[in-house]
């Protein structure tokens, strides 16, 4: 059955002995047990890194397959840009061959729905403008492994994120190059530049979404991640970035961007990324994958960094709004009954990047459920509980993102 595609991927992450071995190391984590030997244990039943990402950090992930990777939170540091080295990596399909990125300058994208459309090469668009911007990625089904409904897909915990710094073309800029976005169009299109398997339908397995036309507002063509030319893995040589929305909708080796009056109808679109009830398959009636929202988690003390020692402790993590700017973080030692406010570490890198932040505190021994819980400017609150669904999105529970710790 055609619709079995993605499914079928993401069973090839899941052999039933490793998810046995992995879980009861996750439980002996979260509970404490562990303590400093977890980071060999992990390792241990962590795959090595695919040949395609071999210049990647090697201790700094959790390999779930060859093709979803994610970063440990304790890799997480206390500056804001996740390097390269230590970012998650999720494709749907094999990476494309390196051959794409021999010759950046000659990739060429084709522009649909404008006026004038045609080929622009990664050369002219160079020369049509620049923006910069940092931006949270995060794969729309970071934290699934958190639902205990345990839906089908990588059960990521908090690592299909990062915070990245993009420059590119604006999107606005290259539409007006082109004389403008054609009346009508109500969505932009993108679509990703992979070979396609063989003997499929295209449709099925094509990686291109569709985000409301809005969003082009701030989005860019981009060509350099954190100073450097976009690494194959990460999307080279041209990445669709389209700040505050999820993972899924940056599409890597962009080949098309067109605006258009209907939603793509290739099945990662109309079936997949569907926020649908428990239970229930996704289709084009459930609400899509689209905008992220308020978010924030503790990334130290937590279980994976080893014993934490009683006195003055520095309680770490990260908070971002998704579309609204983060505007305050409240952190509790208790499990959540009681919260005070964190402050903020760091430069502001705009409303689309992570805020650092940091609760200072004196731990007693004793064990402690840490959690953070943001707030943005427009006053949403980062709830307590995931919602439910059978895809494992959008999870932004903070209960989910506690941590226990053990205090000696
Ligand atoms: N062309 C293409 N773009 C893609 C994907 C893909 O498989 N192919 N995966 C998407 C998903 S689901 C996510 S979460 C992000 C992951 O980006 P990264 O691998 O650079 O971290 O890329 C998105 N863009
Ligand atoms: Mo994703």
């Amino acid at each position: 059955m055609m619709m079995n595609k993605f499914d079928t991927f993401q069973k090839i992450d899941s052999l039933p002995r490793r998810k046995v071995i992995a879980s009861t190391v996750a439980s002996m984590l979260s509970i404490g047990l562990l303590g400093s030997s977890s980071n060999l244990l992990a390792q241990a039943i962590s795959k090595p890194l695919p040949n395609y990402v071999n210049w990647k950090e090697p201790n700094s992930f959790i390999v779930h397959s060859n093709t979803t990777i994610e970063t440990k939170r304790s890799v997480f540091g206390t500056s804001l840009i996740t390097p390269a080295e230590q970012l998650f990596i999720r494709n749907n399909l094999p990476a494309p061959d390196s051959s794409i990125v021999a010759d950046r300058d000659a990739w060429e994208v084709s522009v649909d729905g404008v006026k004038s459309p045609r080929k622009l090469s990664l050369r002219e668009l160079k020369s049509m403008g620049i923006e910069t911007l940092a931006m949270v990625l995060q794969c729309s089904g970071n934290g699934r492994g958190f639902f205990p409904s345990k839906p089908s897909g990588t059960p990521w915990q908090v690592g299909a994120a990062g915070c990245v710094i993009w420059s590119g073309v604006p999107v606005r800029s290259v539409a007006q190059a082109l004389g403008g976005v054609s009346g009508g169009a109500k969505f932009m299109t993108g679509t990703g530049g992979e070979k396609l398997p063989a003997g499929l339908d295209p449709k099925t397995v094509l990686v291109e979404r569709s985000v409301p036309i809005s969003a082009m507002s701030d989005a860019l063509l981009a060509w350099e991640m954190n100073g450097q030319p976009i690494p194959l893995a990460h999307g080279g040589p041209l990445r669709l970035i389209v700040p505050g929305y999820t993972g899924v909708n940056n599409i890597k080796y962009i080949k098309q961007l067109a605006f258009t009056t209907k939603e793509s109808d290739a099945y990662i679109m109309s079936h997949g990324y569907r926020v649908s009830p428990p239970g229930a398959k996704g289709d084009p009636s459930q609400p899509s994958v689209q905008d992220m929202t308020v978010k924030s988690w503790i990334n130290s003390p937590s279980p994976d960094r080893g014993v934490v020692k009683a006195g003055n402790v520095q309680i770490l993590g990260v908070a971002f709004g998704g579309l609204n700017t983060v505007s305050r973080v409240e952190v509790s030692i208790d499990g959540g009954k009681t919260w005070e406010f964190a402050r903020f570490v760091g430069p502001d890198l705009g409303k689309y990047a992570w805020r650092q932040f940091v609760f200072s505190t004196k731990l007693s021994a004793g064990e402690y459920v840490l959690a953070s819980r943001a707030t943005d400017i427009a006053w949403n609150v980062q709830p307590e509980n995931r919602i439910e669904n059978s895809g494992g999105y959008n999870n932004t529970s903070w209960s989910d993102h506690a941590v226990k710790v053990v205090v000696v």
